[in-house]
């Protein structure tokens, strides 16, 4: 199918056993697997091809696998919610869930003899997992209040959908986007405020209007997006995405989608994993001919650019209460500490969206959640529910942006653990210290960064570090990530250190730089932001 795959002879591990067998074809092997158990499984297809159906080998828990699902634009029903509840309570040993990055979510603990029986819960409500890890297009990202919002530009909904019903054959799997040469992300803005980092994609579209020309110059600027391509984050190389100069109407988004992706898979570079990724491609080819490309494979020629985008606001989190477009309701986002979930915590969620809503449960980026369609008669009697007190609207300022990738409880690329150390120093710092705005700190297990440090105000970056001869966890500092209006990544300010060190430093880094004063003077130190 592709050109460097098939061609080449010293192909690498991956695309070696993806030319063998496709990662999809584990689709109609779930029932043999689970009949003989993971152990048994051959390696390739239990460790990477059960991948293209969503289900991880956990190597820190063998025989205890994650799954990972797919959800458009972060939404999902509240019997969707209780479904999921039920196979982490009722198959997750030791189970729970965790929101992710990319509005999405995981459930642990799953064993591969419950499969066949977890997939038929989640046709049942119309959910699905396929495709949502190795050389795939992840969970496809948008804005995370489209079609509540009265200053929304551009309702995502839809669009979304339509993309991940063509990439994945409606769920079932489609297996022309089953072997790309590596993994892609794709996100549409729909507000002003760039709610999904279109920036951090690897293709984003971003709202901007287009002066009528010809006959049509008369006319009010059209609606459309800008096109960014190759943006992306990897042990080697992080990149913001650039513009292609494209202009594309709503109605062209999933045909510039298929576009793009055809000429991925079908060029992008293959030999070296570590240099596969499309900003690779467009780095070789040059923009102008990547453009080229994408314009013969849709088939007419890309509109340019429009002169600016409309993402001028600064990024919202949507915690807290707010008013809907539609008069009477409101949308309520909670903050769920580091996006960890338990299953009484998902069927409490899912029932408090049917009492108080319409059912609908949406996530966000920052692996928080919000809960829409809520009358004005009934706000005031769901903000007295028990679980806002864990689930809080109004949570500290450090802890309401926190966002913590899973680490070294369950993955096995951490170089240290995540999340219950991000709740344990910023409880800490909370403690000690006033603060008078929000600062958005994000731990990363490793130099994957799927934990965004690069967005971050101060962002951790897992490490190991030497401290008194021995090797310990440690973090480097990323600082000065912009999210939202005039978006750019942050750069790495502090290297190494030992995360029983760091709090002191992130005291002084928030005194220094974010306005905090401390309550009590004495416990300042003298860490600045040069020292190594
Ligand atoms: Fe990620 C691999 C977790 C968002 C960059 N990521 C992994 C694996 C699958 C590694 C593994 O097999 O253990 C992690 C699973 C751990 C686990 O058990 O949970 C993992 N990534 C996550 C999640 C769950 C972090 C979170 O706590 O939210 C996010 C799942 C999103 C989803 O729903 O699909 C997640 N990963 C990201 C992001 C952020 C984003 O998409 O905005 C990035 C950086 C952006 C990007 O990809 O350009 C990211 N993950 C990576 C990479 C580096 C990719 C590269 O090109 O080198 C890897 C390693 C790889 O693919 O080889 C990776
Ligand atoms: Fe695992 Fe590293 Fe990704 Fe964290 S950043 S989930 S430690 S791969």
């Amino acid at each position: 199918m592709t050109d460097t795959a098939t061609t080449t002879t010293s192909l690498n591990k991956f695309e070696k056993f993806k030319a063998e067998k496709d990662g999809l074809a584990v689709k109609g092997e779930i029932e043999k697997f689970a009949a003989l158990g993971w152990e048994a499984m051959d390696e390739t297809d239990r460790d990477h091809r059960l991948k293209w159906v969503g289900v991880f080998f956990r190597p820190v828990t063998p025989g205890k696998f994650m799954m990972r699902m797919r959800l458009p634009n972060g939404i999902l029903t509240s019997s969707q919610m209780r479904a999921l509840a039920g196979v982490v309570q009722r198959y997750g040993d030791d189970g729970n869930a965790d929101i992710t990055t990319r509005q999405n979510i995981q459930l642990r603990g799953i064993r591969i003899e419950d499969l066949p029986d977890i997939f038929n819960r989640f046709h049942a409500v119309g959910l699905t997992s396929v495709q949502s890890g190795m050389d795939n297009i992840r969970n496809i990202t948008g804005d995370p209040v489209a079609g509540l919002d009265a200053d929304e530009l551009y309702d995502t909904r839809e669009v979304v959908q339509q993309i991940q019903d063509m990439l994945t054959n409606k769920g079932e799997g489609n297996p022309e986007f089953t072997n790309l040469p590596r993994k892609f992300n794709i996100a549409i803005a729909g507000g002003r405020d760039n709610s999904v980092h279109a920036e951090i994609n690897d293709l984003a579209f971003v709202p901007a209007f287009k002066e009528g020309t010809g006959e049509e110059s008369s006319q009010s600027p059209i609606f459309g997006f800008n096109v960014l391509v190759g943006g992306f984050f990897s042990a080697k190389r992080c990149e913001a995405a650039i513009p292609l100069n494209a202009w594309v109407s709503p109605e062209d988004v999933v045909a510039v989608c298929r576009a793009v992706l055809e000429v991925y898979r079908d060029h992008g570079l293959r030999a070296n994993r570590q240099k596969s990724r499309l900003m690779w491609l467009i780095d070789e080819w040059g923009l102008e001919k990547f453009r080229q490309e994408v314009e013969n494979r849709l088939g007419k020629p890309l509109l340019p650019a429009a002169p600016k985008d409309e993402i001028d606001w600064e990024k919202r989190d949507h915690i807290g209460v707010y008013k809907q477009k539609q008069p009477g309701l409101n949308y309520v986002g909670l903050h769920i500490p580091v996006g960890r979930l338990y299953a009484e915590d998902m069927f409490e969620i899912a029932r408090l969206a049917e009492v108080y809503g319409s059912g609908e449960i949406r996530f966000t980026v920052e692996q928080n959640i919000i809960i829409p369609n809520i009358p004005d008669s009934r706000l005031a009697t769901f903000l007295t529910e028990p679980l806002l007190e864990r689930f809080s609207i109004d949570p500290g300022l450090l802890t309401r942006s926190l966002v913590s990738c899973t680490g070294s409880q369950f993955c096995n690329f951490a170089l240290i653990e995540t999340k219950n150390r991000a709740l344990g120093i910023i409880k800490a710092l909370e403690a000690e210290l006033i603060l008078t705005a929000n600062v958005r700190i994000h731990w990363t297990g490793c130099p994957n960064s799927c934990g965004q440090p690069q967005v971050a105000d101060i962002g951790l970056m897992g490490t190991k570090v030497r401290k008194n001869g021995k090797a310990v966890e440690g973090v480097d500092i990323y600082m000065g990530g912009k999210v939202g209006k005039d978006a750019h990544l942050g750069a790495c300010v502090i290297k190494g250190i030992p995360c029983e060190d760091l709090q002191p430093v992130l005291q002084n880094l928030l005194i220094e730089h974010f306005g905090a004063k401390p309550k009590q003077e004495a416990l300042v130190t003298h860490w600045s932001i040069d020292h190594n």
